[in-house]
C-alpha cells in the first residue's frame, strides 16, 4: 500500500458541519413547488433543450425507462406531457449533466484531494468521460485506452489462484440485457460471487416471500391499487422515494379506498398529496391520504401485525366467517389452527406495548380491516432492513392468508422496490445463491458448466475482502463503500484488494477508497442514445410489478469514450476468456436483440421476448401467486402460517434506537442536494432526529453538537458531529441519513435468513461532541 492512501482523509464523509435551518414539516407532498424544484436541477445541470427533451421521452411508451425508482407506469392513459416527478426529473438531471471528468480533471486532482470533499460535491463534478486508471502507488487516475484497460483486469482475473477471489457487485441500474450476459461471463469465469444492492435491500423479502408463496415478488398489478379496500403502507416513505405512487394512491382514494400508514415518523408524502397534474393539485387543494396513521416503535412491525391479526380473531370469533376468508384458508393455507393459537399466547397490551401503538388506534386499525375484503399490503425498508426482516415479511404474509387477499383483484402484497432494473437483475440470475434448476439450463443452453457452490453475497464480500480471501472487486455501478455498512470496516476491506473496477457513471466514493490498483470504466447511462455500429438500440428493465418494457436512450452522450454496460461486459469476457469461451461475445456485442434471443432460451417468461418487449407498455412476466397459485418451500401448493416470536431488543439504559432513512434530495448514496423539505431540513445532512422529550432529558438543545456511538459486538464505532434536531418521533426513537450514518452499522447485525444489514435500526447513546 503507498504511503499516499494511509495519509487518506477518513473513509464516511469529512466530519464537518454545514449551515442547518429548520422549517416546519409538511403535512403533504409533491405539489407545484415540487415540479419547480424539479425544472430548476434540469436547468442547472444538462440546458434548456437537452432537459426538456429528456423529460419528455421519459417513462414514455417509445422512450426510456425512468433510472430513478421501480414504481411501474401505467399500463395505458400515459399522461401526454409529464409522466415522471420531481426525483425521476432529478435523476436526468443528474445523468445529462453536461460537466465532464476528462483527463485533465483526474491529472489536476489527486485520490487523495477528491476524498476530502463530501458527497455533494464528488458527485456534482460530473460525468466520467474517459476510462482512467490508478496504477499501484499513484496519486492521479490517468488515462487508459478500453484495450489496455480489458487487458489489465483480464490479466488479473486469469493471474488468481480461484476465480472466487473475484466478486462482481450489481447495482440496480443494469438492463436485463447487460446483467444477462454479466452473470453469463461470471459464471463461465468461474465464480457466483454476485453480492448486488438486493442484498441490503429487499433480500427480506425475496427470501421471505419465495418461501412463503413461491415467488420472491410482489403480487399486485398497478390496477389493483384502482379497485381496492384498504392500502396498508409499512415502513416505506413513497412521497421521497416512489413518488408517483401517490397519484395512484389519490385515485385509489377517490375510488373509496382507506389508507393506513405504518411508520415511525410521520412523512409528508403519507399525509397528503397535491396532485401537479390536476386542477385541484394546482390550486392547492390537498388529497389526504393516510386515514389512520400508527406511529410505530422502531421495528415495532412486527407486534403491530400480530396484535392486528389477535383483535380480527376476536372480532372473528364474536361473529363467525365474517372477518376471516375460510374458503381461502381451507384451500390454500396449512397450520391455521396453530397460528391461532401462537396468537392466544400473547397479551394484547404487550403486543400494543412493544409496538409502542396506543391499542384504541390498533383497534381502529382492526376495525377498518374486519369486513374488507381487498386489501393490498405495501412495505419498503422500513420492514426488510431488520433482524428479524425476513420473519416480519412473513406475518405480513399471515395476515394477507387470514384475510384470502392474495390472488384477486384490488388485494395483493406489494414491496415496492428501490432500484429502477433491480427486480429484473434477480430475474436475469445475478444471485449469489442461483437455483440448480437455473443453473442446469444454462448448461444445457450455452454447453459450459457453471459453478454450483453458493458465492458471497455484500456483507460476506466485505468479510472476505478483510481476511485476504478476495482479491478483486468488480462493480457494475453502485457506490459499494457508501451503501454498505461499517464504513471503517468496510474501507479497510476494499483498501486490502488487489485491484478495484468501477463502472461508473459518476464519481463516487468507491472510486477514492480502492485497492492496490483501481480503474473506473465510462458507462452510458439510461437517457444516453447506445448505438452499435451506427444503429440505435434499446435495453429492458422490469418493473416492481413484473412488467418487463423496453427503454430507448435519446441524449447525445458527452462522451465519445463511453461504452455500453453490455459492450464492457462483453469485450471484458472476450479479453478474460479468450478461447476458453464457448459464447460468441461479438454476436452480443453488436446486437442487444441476440442477448435477448438466448435470454428466451434460459429465463421463463421471456418466449418471444423480441416481439414481446416491442409492443408498446411491454408485457407482464408470469406470477403464479397473482393468479392464486401458491409454491411454499414446505407444503407446495398450500401456505404456511409462519410462526415468529417477537423480536427480541438487546439494549442498555440509556441508548436509543435508531433508524436510517433517504433525505428528499438524494438517491441512495447520490446526494442530489442539501435539503429534506418535507421534513423542514435545510443545508445540512449531519442531523439526528429525537423527541423533544429525549432532548430535554438528555440536557441537549435544539442544534446541540452530538457525537454518536454504537457498541455491538464490543466494538466501538462512532460518528461525529451531528446536530440534534427535535422531530416528532416516538421516545427512545432517533434517525439519521444514510449514508453519513452508515459508520454506525455493525457488519455482523444482519437480518437472520436473508443476510441485510440492519440498516433500519442499531442501538447508540448520544454524547455532546467531544466529551467522551
Ligand atoms: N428519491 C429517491 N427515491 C428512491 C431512493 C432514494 O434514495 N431517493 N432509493 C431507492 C431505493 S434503492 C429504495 S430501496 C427505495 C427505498 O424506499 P423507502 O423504503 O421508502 O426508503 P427509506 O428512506 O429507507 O425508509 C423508509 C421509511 O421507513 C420508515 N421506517 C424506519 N424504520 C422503520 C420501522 O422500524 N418500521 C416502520 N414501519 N417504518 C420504519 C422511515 O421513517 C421511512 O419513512 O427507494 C428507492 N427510491
Ligand atoms: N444505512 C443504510 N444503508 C443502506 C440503505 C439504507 O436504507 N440505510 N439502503 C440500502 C439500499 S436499499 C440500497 S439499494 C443500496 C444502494 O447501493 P448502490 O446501488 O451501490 O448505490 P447507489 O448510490 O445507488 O449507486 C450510485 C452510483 O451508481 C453509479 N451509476 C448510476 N447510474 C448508473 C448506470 O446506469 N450504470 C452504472 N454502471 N453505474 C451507474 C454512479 O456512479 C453512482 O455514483 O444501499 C443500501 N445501504
Ligand atoms: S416515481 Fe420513480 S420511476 Fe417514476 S418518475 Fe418518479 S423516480 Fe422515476
Ligand atoms: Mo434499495
Amino acid at each position: 500500500m503507498s504511503e499516499h492512501i494511509k495519509e487518506q482523509p477518513a473513509a464516511e464523509n469529512p466530519e464537518e458541519l454545514l449551515d442547518l435551518k429548520l422549517t416546519k414539516p409538511k403535512t403533504w407532498a409533491a405539489g407545484i413547488p415540487a415540479v419547480t424544484v424539479a425544472m430548476v436541477d434540469i436547468l442547472q445541470e444538462s440546458g434548456f433543450v437537452r432537459g426538456m427533451e429528456g423529460l419528455f421521452k421519459m417513462n414514455k411508451k417509445d422512450g426510456f425507462d425512468c433510472s430513478g425508482c421501480a414504481w411501474p407506469d401505467p399500463d395505458d392513459d400515459r399522461s401526454p406531457i409529464a409522466e415522471y416527478c420531481e426525483n425521476g426529473a432529478k435523476a436526468l438531471a443528474e445523468e445529462a449533466t453536461t460537466k465532464k471528468l476528462t483527463a485533465e480533471f483526474f491529472a489536476q486532482n489527486s485520490v487523495f484531494d477528491l476524498a476530502k470533499l463530501n458527497d455533494y460535491e464528488i458527485g456534482k463534478k460530473g460525468r466520467i468521460a474517459q476510462p482512467v486508471y490508478l496504477p499501484k502507488g499513484a496519486s492521479h487516475y490517468q488515462p487508459i485506452s478500453w484495450d489496455e484497460a480489458f487487458k489489465k483486469i483480464a490479466d488479473k482475473l486469469n493471474s488468481l489462484a480461484s476465480p472466487n477471489e473475484a466478486a462482481f457487485y450489481t447495482s440496480g441500474r443494469t438492463s436485463n440485457e447487460a446483467s444477462f450476459t454479466y452473470q453469463l461471463f461470471i459464471r463461465e469465469y468461474g465464480t457466483n460471487n454476485m453480492p448486488d444492492c438486493s442484498n441490503m435491500c429487499h433480500e427480506s423479502t425475496s427470501l421471505g416471500l419465495a418461501e412463503a408463496i413461491g415467488i420472491g415478488k410482489g403480487t399486485v398489478t398497478l390496477n389493483d391499487f384502482y379497485d381496492t379496500d384498504v392500502i396498508i403502507i409499512m415502513g416505506q416513505n413513497p412521497g421521497t422515494n416512489h413518488p408517483r405512487m401517490l397519484s395512484a394512491l389519490e385515485k385509489a382514494k377517490k375510488h373509496g379506498s382507506k389508507i393506513i400508514a405504518v411508520n415511525p415518523l410521520h412523512e409528508a408524502g403519507l399525509m397528503g398529496f397535491k396532485n401537479p397534474q390536476t386542477v385541484k393539485g394546482v390550486l392547492g387543494i390537498t388529497t389526504q391520504l393516510a386515514d389512520l396513521y400508527l406511529q410505530v416503535k422502531i421495528n415495532g412491525d412486527m407486534a403491530l401485525l400480530k396484535a392486528i391479526e389477535k383483535l380480527l380473531y376476536k372480532a372473528e370469533l364474536e361473529s363467525p366467517g365474517t372477518v376471516f376468508d375460510h374458503e381461502f384458508i381451507k384451500n390454500n393455507t396449512e397450520g391455521y389452527v396453530a397460528f391461532l393459537n401462537h396468537l392466544n399466547e400473547y397479551d394484547i397490551n404487550h403486543l400494543a406495548n412493544e409496538a409502542g401503538v396506543p391499542l384504541a388506534q390498533i383497534e381502529q386499525a382492526a376495525d377498518i380491516l374486519k369486513d374488507k375484503t381487498r386489501i393490498i399490503i405495501c412495505w419498503a425498508m422500513g420492514v426488510t432492513q431488520h433482524k428479524n426482516g425476513v420473519a416480519t415479511v412473513k406475518e405480513i404474509v399471515n395476515l394477507a392468508m387470514l384475510k384470502g387477499t392474495i390472488g384477486k383483484p384490488g388485494a395483493g402484497l406489494c414491496p415496492v422496490r428501490g432500484h429502477s432494473n433491480v427486480q429484473g437483475n434477480r430475474t436475469m440470475m445475478i444471485f449469489d445463491k442461483p437455483k440448480p434448476k437455473q443453473l442446469d439450463k444454462l448448461k444445457e443452453v450455452f454447453g459450459f458448466e457453471p459453478p454450483r457452490q453458493h458465492g458471497y453475497d455484500v456483507v460476506e464480500s466485505i468479510q472476505a475482502m478483510h481476511e485476504g480471501k478476495l482479491k478483486v472487486f468488480f462493480a457494475m455501478g453502485g457506490n459499494f463503500l457508501s451503501a454498505t455498512p461499517d464504513t471503517t470496516y468496510t474501507a479497510d476491506a476494499m483498501r486490502k484488494l488487489e485491484m478495484s473496477v468501477h463502472v461508473s457513471t459518476k464519481l463516487n466514493r468507491s472510486h477514492l477508497v480502492h485497492g492496490d490498483e483501481a480503474l473506473i470504466l465510462p458507462t452510458l447511462s439510461r437517457s444516453d442514445k447506445d448505438m452499435v455500429n451506427g444503429e440505435a438500440q434499446f435495453i429492458s428493465c422490469e418493473n416492481s410489478m413484473g412488467v418487463v418494457q423496453m427503454s430507448k436512450g435519446m441524449l447525445e452522450p458527452i462522451s465519445k469514450d463511453l461504452l455500453s454496460e453490455n459492450q464492457i461486459v462483453c469485450r471484458l469476457a472476450k479479453a478474460t476468456l479468450g478461447k476458453r469461451s464457448v459464447i460468441d461475445w461479438d454476436k452480443y456485442a453488436k446486437s442487444y436483440d441476440a442477448v435477448r434471443d438466448d435470454i428466451a432460451k434460459v429465463i421463463p417468461g421471456f418466449d418471444d421476448y423480441n416481439q414481446k418487449v416491442r409492443v408498446p407498455a411491454g408485457f407482464y412476466l408470469p406470477n403464479g401467486p397473482r393468479e392464486g397459485k401458491f409454491e411454499n418451500i414446505k407444503f407446495g401448493n398450500k401456505v404456511d402460517f409462519n410462526i415468529a416470536g417477537l423480536p427480541l431488543h438487546e439494549s442498555k439504559t440509556g441508548e436509543f434506537r435508531m433508524t436510517t432513512i433517504r433525505s428528499h434530495d438524494q438517491f441512495n448514496t447520490t446526494i442530489y442536494g442539501l435539503n429534506d423539505r418535507y421534513r423542514g431540513v435545510h443545508n445540512e445532512r449531519r442531523v439526528i432526529f429525537m423527541n423533544e422529550k429525549d432532548i430535554a432529558k438528555a440536557g441537549f438543545k435544539q442544534g446541540e453538537h452530538v457525537d454518536l456511538y454504537n457498541n455491538f459486538g464490543g466494538v466501538e464505532r462512532v460518528a461525529r458531529l451531528f446536530v440534534v434536531v427535535p422531530y416528532n418521533v416516538p421516545e427512545g426513537n432517533t434517525a439519521t441519513y444514510y449514508p453519513e450514518a452508515n459508520v454506525l452499522i455493525p457488519i455482523d447485525s444482519v437480518a437472520e435468513g436473508s443476510n441485510t444489514p440492519t440498516s433500519k435500526l442499531v442501538f447508540i447513546s448520544i454524547k455532546k461532541h467531544g466529551v467522551k
